[in-house]
């Protein structure tokens, strides 16, 4: 697994991968779609090798793995012809049916679809808060109401679900693919000129969920520190992704 902890870009040749059948996950260290796959992969501890392209300066040859030059993607090199998965829930839902311990997504499957349709849900929450987590100084000035709308539906549904996760009484698939954003919500705390946090009273439940959430061991095991995130989002909005600070002192 000892892969090169630096991302790929433009110009570098195809990284000379193992055929041992081991996956693997191509990510960019700050990406909240890539940390959904990885808090799987932590969460069932399935071995892969992790491979960083660089999304500005895209290596030429990560177009063989996927098409339209996302991350994350995973490829499947034990299976024959070596398919290369993308989009996040995709992924998600195939590892949760292949390596069932621990089962994430509900067996039930009116209770799975349900659980697909809240995901799917936390897509406005994703695009109201994207300009201001960002910093784009053209951010929309009503993002940030939007944003609290949008995320109103999640303090709800756990009011209505009565759990102290999506899941239940232990984690599952909705708390871990909506989590890589709620570890990143503290940028504006630290970016924002209102040093902007979540109102206790009205998000109540989600800052308890937040902090549950955040013992996770798959959860610790993927994080990334808010200071590392908040100084990424700088260098992304000047136009310079600096993607290898989250390597910072383990290069
Ligand atoms: N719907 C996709 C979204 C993935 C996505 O937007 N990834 C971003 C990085 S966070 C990306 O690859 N951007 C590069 C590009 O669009 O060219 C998923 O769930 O996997």
């Amino acid at each position: 697994m000892a892969l090169p902890q630096k991302h790929f870009k433009r110009g570098s040749t195809k990284p000379d991968l193992p055929e041992d059948g081991v996956l693997r996950y191509f990510s960019m260290a700050f990406c909240p779609f890539s940390q959904r796959v990885h808090l799987l992969l932590a969460a069932k501890n399935i071995p892969h090798h992790k491979i960083y392209v660089d999304l500005i300066e895209k290596p030429e040859w990560y177009k063989d793995y996927s098409p339209l030059g996302k991350v994350p993607a995973l490829q499947l090199t034990a299976v024959e012809d070596q398919p290369t998965l993308v989009e996040s829930l995709i992924i998600a839902e195939y590892l949760d049916q292949q390596y069932p311990q621990p089962r994430l997504f509900p067996t039930d499957p009116l209770q799975k679809a349900l659980d697909k349709i809240l995901i799917e849900r936390f897509a406005p929450v994703v695009s109201a808060v994207y300009p201001v987590l960002t910093c784009n100084a053209n951010a929309p000035p009503d993002a940030l109401q939007k944003f609290e709308k949008a995320l109103d539906v999640f303090e709800t549904e756990l009011i209505k679900r009565g759990t102290p996760f999506f899941a239940g009484q232990t984690i599952g698939i909705v708390d871990y693919m909506i989590w890589p954003w709620f570890e990143r919500f503290p940028i504006m705390k630290l970016n924002t000129k209102q040093k902007y946090e979540l109102d206790v009273k009205r998000f109540e439940k989600l800052l308890k969920w937040r902090d549950l959430v955040a013992q996770d061991g798959a959860v610790q095991k993927t994080a990334l520190d808010v200071q590392l995130h908040a100084e990424f989002q700088k260098s992304k909005t000047v136009g310079n992704p600096q993607y290898d600070i989250a390597f910072k002192g383990k290069l």
